[in-house]
């Protein structure tokens, strides 16, 4: 909302009386009241935020009514003030303050998520219709062979089984629990857009993409710019796994050409393929290894694997773990009560009070998703001395990249050799194996991490209706990671919904980002350590120095614009794909022979 004192521009000013003029100069607020008010404001915030986090943990780790309705009641107390305080800002608009408080201006009108309209009970009404909707997610079930299974029983089946009819009706199993979401996510966005528009964002989608120091616009064409740099890859990799796959299964299942059936790639939202290497692995040269085994047979469990994870980054300078974490996380699933299973990291005071809260399984993929975890962590106390609003990623992708690019270097088979998993690293002859695994994460990923905000911000914008909801989705699914779904969807379908981050209201271009950044810090790191070989062979683990330097960067926060502190650490001030590119190089060059007379594209 545009107070009376934003429209006193100087044309405005010079169609006054004079008398009037001097007037609204007279009432334009002085930097020192706009740092006053940011300073309160601030504080006021942050005296907050610890009563709703623990409200927040306390429903995700123990799922009922009343939690719901605790974390409700916190959050909506959160959202009035905070959407309270981001009107007000807006008065400061014009005003000449010092480049801090300018910052935190901007930081406070873009702090919440989804602001709620101003009118008595909106935020209320929001914050519980969040709580409810990553509940009904997170709690949710289906029946299958006469049994109630839940998601992490669904993704075993998903990630092992070679049996299309079993996967089919696993993967559309557990989209019967989403179509219940729908109305209630259509009031959501009705209320959140109500409440963007208020704070001068055209919809919601707008505000999610004005928070990354540059217009709107700008930023989707960012996106836009960086997926075309690695889309001719994307449709390598996909038409080397369609030619497999379609080896395995056959032409009823899956065509040799067009797009892929969903259901056949290791994971229910066909985002990561790692789980299907055991399909796409090259005929003649073999992987030695397979991380899974090597976990298992190692006697790993998942205390063991946080552990693991905790000392990659001590051998980078970080100091250990504080007790607490160790006390308080939730590190694996519960049997007596019901829990958000899917991963995330937490802090719950702005200082130490650090947290996981998984359900972890000894396996490849999550000892992969435990660095990716103890990377927030890590970040959210190397930004704990900056003050309350600087406290966050330099860009939510940076706050994703930081566990990931900790992950590279986890999961090269030198280090795996180093901490006792391998007996002997494999040589250079399983450069295309490796590069192929690695592939099938993060090359596959990059095209879901793009779609998802992409259907929000179609939804959040009004282009696309409540009705619309399922096919739009299906749209992009199809345009950019070529995927179907293996069979027609019900008329009432909500497959956004069975996707944890749209009931749970995480923006998704973070990771798409975070998949771009971990490779640039990648390269930067392992110049930095000195190393001259292939990129993917790299590892950082015990570069102490190269650490430090990683934490300067941390230590930032968001009290900067992100191309600085992207420079502190890599010299580059652009998102480039350019570090992805030169890491998978071999790997390319590999897929393009393998793909010779196939018909790429769908
Ligand atoms: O949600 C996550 C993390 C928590 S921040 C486990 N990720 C995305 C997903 O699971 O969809 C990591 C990769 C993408
Ligand atoms: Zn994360």
């Amino acid at each position: 909302m545009k107070s009376y004192l934003m429209a006193a521009s100087a044309a405005a000013l010079m169609a006054m009386t004079p008398l009037a003029a001097a007037q609204a100069q007279a009432a334009r607020p002085t930097p020192a009241e706009a740092k006053a008010f940011v300073d309160k404001a601030e504080a006021e915030l942050e005296a907050l935020s610890v009563y709703t986090a623990k409200a927040a943990w306390v429903r995700a780790t123990y799922i009922t009514e009343d939690t719901q309705w605790l974390e409700a009641k916190a959050v909506g107390e959160e959202k009035a003030l905070a959407t309270k305080l981001a009107m007000e800002a807006a008065r400061y608009d014009g005003v000449a303050v010092d480049p801090v408080t300018a910052r935190k201006l901007m930081l406070l009108k873009l702090y919440l998520v989804l602001p709620a309209p101003a009118r008595e009970g909106a935020a209320a009404e929001l914050a519980a219709l969040e709580s409810g909707l990553d509940s009904t997610y997170s709690t949710g079930k289906f029946d299958y062979k006469g049994r109630q299974i839940t998601l992490n029983d669904a993704e075993d089946i998903l990630r092992e089984s070679r049996d299309p009819a079993e996967l089919k009706a696993v993967w559309e199993g557990w989209r019967t629990v989403s179509p219940p979401m729908r109305a209630d996510y259509a009031q959501l966005v009705a209320l959140a857009n109500e409440g963007s528009k208020g704070l001068g964002y055209s919809d919601t989608g707008a505000l999610w993409r004005a928070k990354y120091d540059m217009a709107p616009d700008a930023f989707a064409a960012e996106t836009d710019r960086v997926w075309a740099q690695v889309e001719p890859f994307y449709k390598n990799l996909h038409c080397y796994v369609r030619a497999k796959l379609n080896d395995k299964y056959g032409d009823g299942v899956q065509p040799r050409t067009g797009p892929i059936r969903a259901d056949l790639l290791g994971n229910m939202w066909a985002q990561s393929w790692g789980n299907i290497y055991d399909i796409v692995a090259p005929a003649r040269v073999r992987s030695s290894y397979d991380l899974d085994q090597l976990l298992v047979k190692a006697n790993y469990d998942p205390t063991k694997m946080v552990k693991t994870g905790e000392a990659f980054y001590s051998s980078l300078g970080f100091a250990p773990l504080p007790q607490t974490f160790w006390e308080r996380s939730q590190i694996t699933r519960p049997q007596d009560r019901e829990v958000v299973c899917h991963a995330s990291a937490w802090n719950l005071d702005g200082k130490d009070d650090i947290r996981i809260k998984m359900c972890t399984k000894v396996n490849g993929e999550d000892f992969y998703t435990v660095h990716h975890e103890l990377g927030h962590n890590y970040y959210q106390r190397a930004y704990g001395d900056q003050p309350y609003l600087f406290k966050g990623g330099a860009n939510d992708g940076f706050h994703e990249a930081i566990g990931d690019f900790a992950g590279l270097s986890a999961l090269t088979p030198t280090y795996l050799q180093q901490i006792g998993l391998l007996d002997q690293a494999p040589g250079a002859e399983e450069d295309i194996p490796f590069l192929l695994k690695m592939a099938l994460d993060k090359i596959a990923f990059l095209p879901f991490g793009l779609l998802v905000d992409k259907w929000r911000w179609e939804v959040f914008s009004g282009e696309v209706t409540p009705a619309e909801y399922n096919d739009a989705w299906w749209t992009l699914r199809t345009r950019y990671q070529g995927i179907v779904p293996p069979g027609p969807r019900p008329a009432d379908a909500f497959d956004p919904g069975a996707k944890y981050h749209v009931p749970g209201n995480t923006p998704y271009m973070r990771y798409f980002l975070a998949h771009i950044y971990q490779f640039q810090f990648h390269r930067a790191a392992c110049a930095q350590a000195g190393w001259d070989g292939p990129l993917h062979r790299c590892s950082v683990y015990d570069e102490a120095e190269m650490g430090r330097r990683f934490n300067a960067m941390m230590e930032m926060g968001q009290s900067k614009p992100w191309p600085d502190a992207l420079e502190a650490f890599t010299g580059e001030r652009q998102t480039d794909a350019s570090a992805i590119a030169d890491y998978f190089a071999p790997l390319n060059t590999w897929l393009t022979a393998q793909n010779k007379g196939e018909q790429c594209g769908w």
